[in-house]
């Protein structure tokens, strides 16, 4: 970072270290660190604290006094908790800032010396497959690390593309690309409705799926697998000492010990295991499921649009391979069937039997390094109960009345007892998901535009985004390179872990200050203050919590080692540290004694807890798919592939994608991003002819929920029927009013949550953002 009178006049990536792999590597930036300078001084920058004057989500605001806003915030507060309830106070999820100290844990403080705030549990990353995951017996994120692929002989990714969703030189992309090169024998197949930068001529083969299809394909390939005699032969000893529900078998003696444990738990779930349920019994359509048919490759092709010869030859070389390294990437969970998806997919590896081997993974994402760092407290929260993450507009409509057994409330004390609360107030805070990365942008804005529902929304934001115009209150905040701060490498890394002591580049821009700073000014308002800081300024936090980190024993094998205080270390900056170790998924299950954290202690194919679940929630019978399968099933989806009901008028799949040209929707507004990744619907070349597109022409593309315009990218590294459009461009209805073929005013930023429908997952009650169908035509 270069910088003049104050001024940043360069950014510049990491360059100190010998930069050798797997020893000192550089954590090189990628386009968005590179453009950093234009983010910071963004004409869209907040520059004073704001209230909302016009009508909600129209964009009027006149600046006022910090003193203003924090008597604001702190007497709304109170109000709110005392006139409804303090689970009417929602902290939305939000993403923007992940560093420690200055984190959304000062407000996490604030929140509970108000006396608490409505809890959200999942994500938009992951919500279907941690718990597609956990009910399986792991973690979503505990695959073999990949240096372990060094081990294996097949490599296969299905919706995996580190190389574009795990940048900069210390990512999972650089470290499969490490990987892989360090392995000629590795066969590489990629199975992606687009052809990603994780290939660009890396792999061997690129299957193109059609989106929402994984299962099917999964199952094409188990059913060749057993029908075979394969698996009888090879894994039925694997299948039958690991894991339960391969055959019907399984579930008998299962169900048997369960019965005579006497244990309260276990018998709670007796009820639910039914040993006709069984994943053999339904792949090879047998038992109970021979009016289904068999899941026979012919069957899968069909829906998931590999051929099949194409199916078949994939599951030989599954069979035939020594060490299978399959990993499953979360764009196959964010579907409106993500958890059975994944499942689905995860069973491709438990079939082999070789999980626990070298080179073999469990088909989770893969594990990364990481180094810790010490926050601040966010204080105790008296409000237990919580909803998912995405659920917030139910809760604003109906909050009162949502239950466990409806929207999977938690933390009530049974199914029926209602959450009791609408909510009334919202915090988004290095959020943009109020309206930019939720689905139905204008269902929401509808929603939020009202403001005798929500009656309070407070926005803490450097840039005025879609979701700031939809403020009451506006906070702006430094941005990380006017920031003291300790970080370390979040969750995504890559396999060597960092932490770096971040010196402000500059001082705050205009009248921002720092999230620990405001919040300080409202704990003052609420007459908290001494609780909130306990007596310390910001450098007295910083020095206490650089003492906690750097006594921290995960960061024992940081280079260099940790120096005595936080201002010496903030002269070095970086600590890296990298385990050479090759981790392998499950090794210790599987070659030790030990149990996996489901019911049965067993890796479930027949998951107890979702045969559980799906018993006892309801779910609603017009939505397609909406429903909890106890094995993992292809599910048939509203707006999938096999939609009838939606097919003709919406003839497209659409699938939003993490383009490199923004994290989320963040940078979004840095011109030189905009010019080095176009912001354009890609779509078959077969496709473009038919309709008659040319390159780069406009186009419309609407679903029931709103219309987009942009430009067209006719490319055959995009499957047949299927549209792709990076998800995060700036939800920006046409201030001229004109209305498109929806009937809703025209986002003429490209927005895809234009267009995505609100409509939580059976289990999960998670974002299906990537299933969507939609009609397009010349703009
Ligand atoms: N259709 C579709 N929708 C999606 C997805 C998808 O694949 N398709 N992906 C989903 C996923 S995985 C996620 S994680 C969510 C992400 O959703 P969000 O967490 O909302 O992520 P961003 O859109 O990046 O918004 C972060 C906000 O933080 C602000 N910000 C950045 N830096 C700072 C800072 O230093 N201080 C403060 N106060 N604010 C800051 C940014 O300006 C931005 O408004 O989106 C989800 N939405
Ligand atoms: N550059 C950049 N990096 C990012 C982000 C970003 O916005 N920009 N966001 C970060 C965040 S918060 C997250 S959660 C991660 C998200 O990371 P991912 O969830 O992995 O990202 P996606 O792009 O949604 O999906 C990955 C791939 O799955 C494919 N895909 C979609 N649907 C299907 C399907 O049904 N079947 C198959 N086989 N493939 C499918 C997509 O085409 C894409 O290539 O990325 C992180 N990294
Ligand atoms: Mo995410």
């Amino acid at each position: 970072m270069f910088s003049s009178d104050g001024i940043i006049t360069r950014v510049e990536a990491d360059n100190e270290t010998t930069d050798e792999y797997g020893v000192n590597h550089q954590i090189r930036a990628c386009a968005r660190g590179r453009s950093l300078r234009q983010r910071t001084y963004a004409p869209d920058r907040l520059k004073t604290p704001m209230k909302r004057v016009g009508k909600r989500g129209e964009g009027k605001f006149v600046p006022i006094s910090w003193d203003e806003a924090a008597s604001t915030v702190a007497s709304e507060l109170q109000r709110i908790a005392s006139e409804y309830s303090n689970k009417s106070i929602l902290k939305l999820y939000g993403t923007g800032a992940y560093y420690g100290f200055s984190s959304s844990n000062c407000f996490n403080r604030i929140l509970n010396l108000n006396g608490g705030f409505l809890n959200i549990y999942g994500n938009y990353s992951w919500a279907q497959q941690n718990e597609a995951a956990a009910a399986t017996g792991f973690g979503s994120t505990s695959g073999s690390i990949l240096l372990s692929l060094k081990d294996s002989d097949l490599f296969i990714g299905l919706g995996y593309n580190p190389s574009e969703m795990r940048q900069s030189g210390s990512g999972e992309g650089y470290d499969f690309l490490q990987a892989i090169k360090a392995n000629d024998a590795l066969e590489i197949i990629m199975i992606d409705p687009r052809y990603t930068d994780s290939m660009a001529g890396k792999e061997d083969n690129w299957f193109p799926i059609r989106p929402g299809t994984d299962a099917a394909l999964a199952e094409g390939i188990a059913y060749e697998m057993i029908s075979s005699g394969w698996v009888d032969s090879n894994s039925k000893n694997f299948l039958d000492k690991f894991c339960v529900g391969y055959d019907k078998d399984s579930l008998i003696k299962l169900k048997a010990e369960f019965q005579a444990s006497g244990d309260p738990k276990k018998l709670a779930y007796v009820p639910y295991i039914n040993p006709d349920d069984n994943y053999k019994d339904y792949i090879l359509g047998e038992g109970t499921f021979s009016t289904k048919g068999p899941r026979t490759p012919s069957w899968a092709a069909k829906v998931c649009g590999i051929s099949e010869t194409n199916i078949k030859k994939i599951a030989s070389k599954i069979m035939n391979a020594r060490a299978p390294f399959i990993i499953t990437g979360a764009g196959v969970n964010r579907h409106a069937n993500g958890e059975q998806a994944m499942r689905s997919c995860y069973m491709l590896s438990f079939l082999t039997g070789k999980v626990g081997q070298p080179g073999v993974s469990n088909g989770a994402l893969p594990s990364q390094g990481s180094l810790s760092n010490s926050g601040m407290s966010g204080l105790s929260n008296p409000v237990k109960e919580s909803i998912s993450f995405f659920t917030f507009p139910d809760a604003i409509e109906r909050g009162h009345e949502m239950t466990a057994r409806k929207d999977g409330i938690r933390g009530t004390a049974d199914l029926d007892t209602p959450l009791g609360a609408d909510l009334k107030a919202i915090f988004a805070l290095n959020s943009n998901a109020l309206i930019n990365q939720h689905s139905d942008s204008n269902g929401i804005a509808k929603i939020l535009e009202d403001d005798t529902k929500c009656e309070f929304i407070v926005v803490c934001d450097c840039w005025m985004t879609p979701s700031a115009k939809f403020a009451d209150i506006l906070l702006p905040d430094t941005s990380w390179l006017e920031s003291n701060d300790l970080v370390n490498d979040s969750y995504a890394s890559g396999i060597m872990g960092y932490l770096v002591a971040m010196k402000a580049a500059i001082d705050p821009l205009w009248e921002c200050k720092s999230m620990y700073d405001m919040c300080a000014l409202i704990a003052d308002k609420m007459g908290k203050l001494g609780e909130y800081t306990e007596g310390k300024d910001e450098a007295g936090w910083l020095a206490e919590l650089y003492e906690k980190t750097r006594t921290n024993s995960n960061n024992a094998n940081a280079i260099p080692p940790l120096p005595s205080t936080y201002e010496e270390a903030q002269k070095q900056g970086v600590f890296r540290a990298f385990d050479g170790k090759a981790t392998v998924a499950l090794e210790s299950y599987i070659n030790g004694a030990g149990k996996v954290n489901t019911p049965s202690g067993k890796i479930e194919i027949f998951s107890l807890q979702m045969a559980q679940k799906g018993a006892e929630w309801e779910f609603n019978d017009e939505v397609k798919g909406d429903y909890i399968s106890s094995i993992p099933m292809y599910q048939a989806t509203w707006e999938g592939y096999e939609d009838d009901e939606t097919s003709e008028d919406y003839p497209f799949q659409l699938m939003g994608y993490h383009t490199k040209g923004r994290t989320h929707s963040s940078y979004h507004n840095v011109p030189w991003l905009r010019e080095a990744v176009e912001d354009a619907v890609w779509m078959n070349p077969g496709d473009a002819y038919k309709k008659g597109f040319t390159q780069g022409s406009k186009v419309l593309i609407w679903s029931k929920r709103g219309t987009i315009e942009l430009p067209v990218r006719v490319t055959p590294r995009v499957a047949p029927g299927v549209l792709a459009l990076g998800q995060g461009a700036w939800y920006t209805p046409d201030p001229s009013g004109r209305v498109g073929p929806s009937g809703h005013i025209i986002d003429i930023g490209g927005c895809i949550n234009t267009l995505t429908r609100y409509q939580p997952s059976p289990f999960a009650k998670g974002n299906p953002q990537h299933t969507n169908r939609v009609q397009i035509a010349s703009a």
